[in-house]
């Protein structure tokens, strides 16, 4: 009855924050605090709970990664409650279960980001030392990435086992991995290789194939559409038009990714970046490539893709030369009123509200 009480109450307030602003510290917050419990869900499973060891490994993994991100990933699940709920079905409850889902999300992003550091030479994660560095043996990491994931898919069992919107859930989660896993490999074999001379790899569909399967879907198709499986009737919401959405705030999010990877500083962005060493195709490499004279083409080829120190400022050189930091704040620009429209187009208010709230959360975003 208290519960029922407190649900009305937030229901009022709720109204009133659909009308207004979305406050992302104070459900930051709010979301902080369910994180205790999903660790505890994980951690208290029958099979751990036999192998004490394994558990206080799998207690410290989850609190050393799950920390220190900015968290818009999991954010994003009950904001998108909040905002697409009408407030007669509105509940406490349904927003607990958003906020362990985002958890869950999270998780995702942890098994990923642990084994592209490992792949990528990633030595500064979030502000700390990547996990294979921290307190896993390097390689052994890709273990702890898979037990995470596993940590992740008991979590969903625990609370969504019996939930009619179960088997699309898993189903979501399954697609975003699927997707991302293709993204990554995509983004492995396209590393330059002086060598062999593989320009080929710099090309713009090639770019937006890494972007749109490394980000889109498991950054924002699987937030944004699962947030929806809790709201009533939210499946009529699930629009084409919302997926298509979804997969051009994933290009946007890369194409800053790839900026910051040169451009971004470790203090700000909690990484350091490596995409020049590894002769990565990026945004920056293909958009530098397109405004190159042959001169500046040969600097490229030379340079590109070395872990000499030197190397890398003489790319980095080039890219300031062909005035790449302007070009993006263009582009960036460019990509964010489009974005505009696709969400001036969508009819629910609160949902273009909640959209336009993460809009803005990546725009001009500087980590
Ligand atoms: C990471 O891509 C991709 C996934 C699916 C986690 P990235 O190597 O560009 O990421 P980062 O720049 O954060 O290392
Ligand atoms: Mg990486
Ligand atoms: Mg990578
Ligand atoms: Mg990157």
């Amino acid at each position: 009855r208290h519960h029922r009480l407190l649900g009305h109450q937030l229901r009022h307030v709720h109204h009133k924050l659909n009308a207004s602003t979305i406050n992302l510290d104070v459900e930051k917050k709010s979301f902080q605090a369910v994180l205790p419990e999903v660790i505890d869900c994980a951690i208290t499973r029958p099979k751990i709970k036999e192998l004490p060891e394994v558990q206080t490994w799998l207690k410290q993994l989850l609190e050393y990664t799950l920390v220190g991100g900015k968290l818009g990933r999991g954010l994003m699940v009950p904001m998108g409650y909040k905002g697409f709920e009408e407030p007669e079905h509105f509940s406490e409850e349904t927003l607990h279960s958003a906020r362990v889902i985002g958890w869950c999300i999270e998780m995702l992003h942890s098994t990923f980001l642990i084994l592209d550091d490992v792949m990528d030479g990633g030595k500064v994660r979030h502000g700390k030392p990547s996990w294979h560095l921290h307190r896993s043996v390097s390689v052994y990491a890709v273990n702890d990435a898979m037990m995470i994931q596993q940590a992740m898919r008991d979590v969903l069992d625990v609370y969504f086992r019996n939930s009619p919107i179960y088997n699309d859930l898993i189903s979501y989660f399954n697609e975003a991995i699927y997707r991302a896993t293709m993204g990554e490999h995509l983004d492995l074999c396209s590393n330059y290789n002086k060598e062999i001379d593989n320009m080929e790899i710099f090309n713009v569909s090639r770019v937006d194939d890494i972007a749109i399967n490394k980000s889109s879907f498991y950054t924002f198709k699987l937030p944004i559409f699962v947030a929806l499986f809790l709201v009533n009737n939210g499946q009529n919401m699930a629009t084409t038009e919302l997926h298509q959405f979804c997969i051009e705030l994933g290009r946007l999010m890369q194409v800053q990714d790839d900026y910051m990877d040169a451009y971004g500083c470790v203090t700000v962005t909690g990484k350091n970046g490596r995409d020049i060493q590894e002769g990565k195709s990026t945004w920056l490499a293909v958009t530098a490539l397109q405004r190159c004279n042959s001169a500046q083409r040969s600097i490229f080829k030379e340079y590109y893709g070395s872990n000499d120190l030197e190397h890398v400022q003489r790319i980095k050189q080039l890219y300031d030369e062909l005035n790449l930091p302007e070009v993006y704040e263009q582009y960036e620009l460019k990509m964010y009123e489009g974005l505009m429209r696709r969400i001036n187009e969508v009819p629910h208010a609160g949902g273009r509200n909640y959209l336009l709230a993460i809009l803005n959360f990546c725009f001009k975003r500087v980590s």
